[in-house]
Formats: C-alpha cells, structure tokens, sequence
C-alpha cells in the first residue's frame, strides 16, 4: 500500500467516516461523468432501447438464448437438488453404492442432448450473423466511416449526392463529438476505413459494432454493413469500442435521427458545399 493511501485510511479512520459513505460517493461520482450510458429496458433483456430494425433480430437472439440458458440451469439445480436430498450416503450404511458403468442408454443420452442443445445454439446464432450481415445494394443513405486516431470522419452520399464530410475531434461528451444525421425508416449502408490502428465502430442504439480494421481490400465484406433506421427520433451516443491509444476513451459521436422532412432540409443545407 502506498503512503498516501495508508495516510488516507488513517484519516478516514480518525473522522469516523463510515465506510458505506465513502463508498456510495465514490460509486456517485463514478457514474456521475457516464452520461452516454443508455438505461437497460427489462423487456428486450437488459439490453438498451435500439433504433433498426436489425436490432429486433439481435433482442430475440439474446432473450432466447437467455430463455435457454435458464431453462437448462433450472433443470440442472432440480436433478443436483434431487440428488443431494434423496441419493445422499446415509449414516446406517457405510459401503459404496452400486457402482454403475457402460450404460449404453445413459451415455447415448448424455452425449445427444449437449449436441442438440449445441446445435440449437448455432442454428439460430449462424442465420442471425448471416441476417446482420446481409446488404441490399441498395441503401437510401451510403456512409462512409473513417475512424482515426482519435475521432471519426463521416461521408454521407445521398441520391448520389455526396456531402460534405462531418470530422470530430476528441471530446468527453458525445454531444461535442461529430454528429452523422440519418433519416428515420431509411436503409443505410457503412463502409468502415481506418488509416492507422484497428478501431471499433459502437452505437449502442444500433446493438452492433463493428472493428474497422485498417488495409481491408475495398471489396472485403468486413468493411460493410446495413441497418434500416426505426421511427425513433433522437440523438444517439456512439463510441469507439477498441483500446486504439491515449484518446481512446474521447473518441466519442454521436447519431442523430431525423424525420424524412427534417433530413431532406439538413441535405439541401448541406449540398451548396458539396463536391
Ligand atoms: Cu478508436
């Protein structure tokens, strides 16, 4: 322990400060500076509000596979519960139970169900990936996304039109960082860059992230991929998700979601500059 720490403790103990208080104060001002924390909503499993429609897959993927887990905890704590009470060793008779061994059935059993739980696992685990995954080829909005140490620049090309780049710097709010206006209930493509180290593209909203990693070849699938915007209006934080160097944790942005009127006036303000 340091000196100032072991200095801290003892005046701590001298002021009779309890313990709980120090304690509570600290857990405040931890959370105190997270504002970009999104609240768990209890109906889509602790996971937070999302705004595509991908999002609905990924919350029926995670409240099943929850759904499952518990299911097979429970049965598992009723045989161990059962076991326990009425197979213990009982006090009247001290030699081995019958001792049992190559039971076909028992081992058939025993192997068969792990494998179809497994299997029942990764079916529906491979169709999501593959779902969230999928691209049309035909988004309403193309965003380009390149995330640099340490903040993002973001492309936009509607319609055909490309408009002027978004690029942040890092900041400790989100609300400072660039900000990428979408329009609600619109496909959207990404293409991810990096030109330096691997970062992590995270909106929490979106219940995706994705690395971007740089020198992909431009056709790589990694680099892409699509949401369809909900009819959920708001300003949504993003972040970087990968340690990538010192300003990490600034590398903040955030997204805002717009209705078609809205994000039709932000474009024509936006494309006198355009290229
Ligand atoms: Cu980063």
């Amino acid at each position: 322990m340091s000196p100032t720490r072991r200095s801290t403790r003892r005046s701590l103990a001298r002021r009779r400060v309890p313990r709980a208080a120090v304690l509570a104060l600290l857990l405040a001002s931890a959370t105190a500076c997270a504002n970009d924390v999104p609240k768990p909503n209890w109906g889509s499993g602790l996971l937070p509000d999302h705004v595509t429609e991908q999002g609905d897959r990924i919350v029926n993927l995670w409240n099943g596979a929850w759904i499952a887990a518990l299911a097979m905890g429970a049965v598992v704590i009723v045989l161990i519960i059962w076991a326990v009470i009425f197979h213990r060793k009982r006090r009247a008779k001290a030699e081995l139970p019958p001792q049992v061994r190559y039971n076909l059935p028992i081992e058939i059993f025993y192997t068969v169900v792990p494998l179809v739980m497994v299997s029942v696992f990764f079916f529906f685990t491979a169709r999501d990936g593959n779902y969230l995954q999928e691209i049309s080829g035909k988004p309403d909005v193309k965003v380009k996304v390149e995330a640099f140490q340490w903040s993002w620049r973001f492309t936009s090309t509607v319609n055909g039109k490309t408009l002027p780049q978004v690029v942040g710097q890092p900041v400790s709010d989100y609300h400072f960082g660039p900000q990428l206006v979408l329009p609600v209930g619109k496909k959207v493509e990404f293409e991810l860059e990096s030109p330096d180290v691997i970062h992590s593209f995270w909106v929490p909203a979106f219940l995706f992230k994705r690395d971007v990693i740089p020198g992909l070849a431009p056709n790589n699938k990694g680099r892409f991929f699509e949401i369809t915007t909900l009819n959920k209006p708001g300003v949504y934080a993003g972040r970087c998700a990968e340690l990538c160097g010192v300003d990490h944790s600034r590398m903040l942005f955030s997204v805002k979601l717009v209705p078609q009127a809205e994000y039709d006036q932000y474009v024509a303000s936006q494309s006198g500059s355009a290229q």
